[in-house]
């Protein structure tokens, strides 16, 4: 993990006046970020990477928490299902603590200039330096290049004008979105040092723990909502006896001792982060815990720790969606919201851009 980036105390010791000048500047530190609704429900390794990441954050920072659905379509999506999964997207971010009433939280698609921002952001981007995104890479790999959308390629951009958009000083994400918010800060000090400064330039807030959940099919690949098969996943909306059985099943190494080891025994090693994420106890403290144990004792007692921590967010994520309206209502509250900070944003951008603004 690089030291060099600040921490969010770091952020919270800055002084804002440095970018007060701004047009919609934060008057307290803030932050943003989002999660594609990309499948019928969010997994553990978003709920470890991500939100509870954002439910603390969101104490100290003023927190924009959006529903990424424009990104959802970089790969083909049902339309009655991203519906869906867009509802069910914010339940669980509901569920999971973060707190409409106090974080602005809204849909992507709502706010118009995210798009309008990409155009200008994708304008600034190296076909090289896009090429070079490992996300991208990896998928398009797995594909093939005549399977893979446009949209996969011009992602990132569409993230990076997520993030301008609002001015936040930083973006809590998992550790694989490193290389995205790398090219945000890029594409930020490009359009800065071309145009006048605009932009603030953001950081990535990483998690200490639970940094990077892996499947527990494949405890190589990270837990994935695009994985090829469901069973490597534990899922938010998962029943206990589906998150017992999955745990049951999940690969382990070969040998018996519980040890930490990600190199040589990647199996064990997952089940261990996730147990030390769920019950916030060290690695060390469960291997000692364990000494002498077997295997299968660990993931008895793992599956009763995850379901424990998930029941709650299942019950009240599901009670959420039986009143869509009412989601409905607080998701268009936090779009009138987030538009009054991206709109002026964007006209600026447009202006700094040499786009003849319409008279009024
Ligand atoms: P997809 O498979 O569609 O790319 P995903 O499951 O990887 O989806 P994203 O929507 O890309 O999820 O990620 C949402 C957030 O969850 C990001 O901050 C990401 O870093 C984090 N995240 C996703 N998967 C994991 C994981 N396995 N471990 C830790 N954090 C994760
Ligand atoms: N690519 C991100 C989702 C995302 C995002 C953002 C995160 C889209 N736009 C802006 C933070 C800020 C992911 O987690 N896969």
């Amino acid at each position: 993990m690089s030291t060099s980036q600040p921490t969010p105390a770091d952020i919270l010791a800055t002084d804002l006046s440095e970018t007060a000048h701004l047009t919609s500047a934060a008057k307290h530190p803030r932050v943003l970020s989002g999660m594609q609704p990309s499948a019928d429900s969010l997994h553990l390794g978003n709920y470890l990477g991500a939100l509870v990441n954002w439910v603390k954050i969101q104490e100290d920072f003023e927190a924009f928490y959006f529903i990424p659905d424009l990104h959802a379509i970089t790969v083909p999506q049902d339309p009655k299902d991203l519906v869906q999964r867009t509802r069910v997207a914010a339940a669980q971010y509901i569920a999971a603590g973060i707190n409409p009433e106090r974080s602005t939280l809204f849909v992507q698609s709502h706010i118009p200039e995210h798009t309008q921002l990409t155009w200008i952001l994708t304008c600034l981007t190296g076909m090289g330096e896009a090429a070079r995104m490992t996300q991208f890479k990896d998928k398009s790999a797995r594909e093939g290049t005549e399977a893979t959308g446009v949209g996969l390629f011009t992602y990132p951009m569409l993230m990076a004008a997520d993030i301008l958009l609002y001015q936040p000083h930083g973006v809590p994400v998992g550790d694989d979105q490193r290389q995205h918010i790398e090219l945000t800060r890029t594409l930020a000090q490009r359009f800065n040092y071309r145009y006048g400064e605009t932009f603030v330039v953001p950081v990535g807030f990483f998690p200490e723990t639970g940094a990077r959940i892996y499947d527990l099919q494949d405890p190589v690949s990270k837990m994935s909502k695009s994985a090829p098969s469901p069973n490597g996943l534990i899922n938010i909306l998962d029943e206990p006896k589906v998150i017992a059985k999955r745990i049951k099943s999940a690969v382990t190494d070969t040998g018996t001792e519980i040890h930490y080891d990600r190199e040589h025994k990647p199996g064990i090693s997952n089940l261990l982060d996730i147990y030390a994420s769920v019950t916030d106890q060290s690695v060390a403290e469960l291997v000692s815990a364990y000494e002498g144990k077997m295997y299968g004792h660990l993931k008895v007692d793992l599956a009763e720790a995850v379901t424990q921590r998930l029941e709650p967010i299942r019950t009240r994520a599901l009670e959420l969606l039986d009143d869509p309206a009412e989601l409905d209502r607080i998701l268009a509250v936090g779009a009138d919201k987030a538009r009054s900070i991206a709109a002026p944003v964007l006209d600026e951008v447009y202006e700094k851009s040499g786009f003849l603004r319409p008279a009024r």
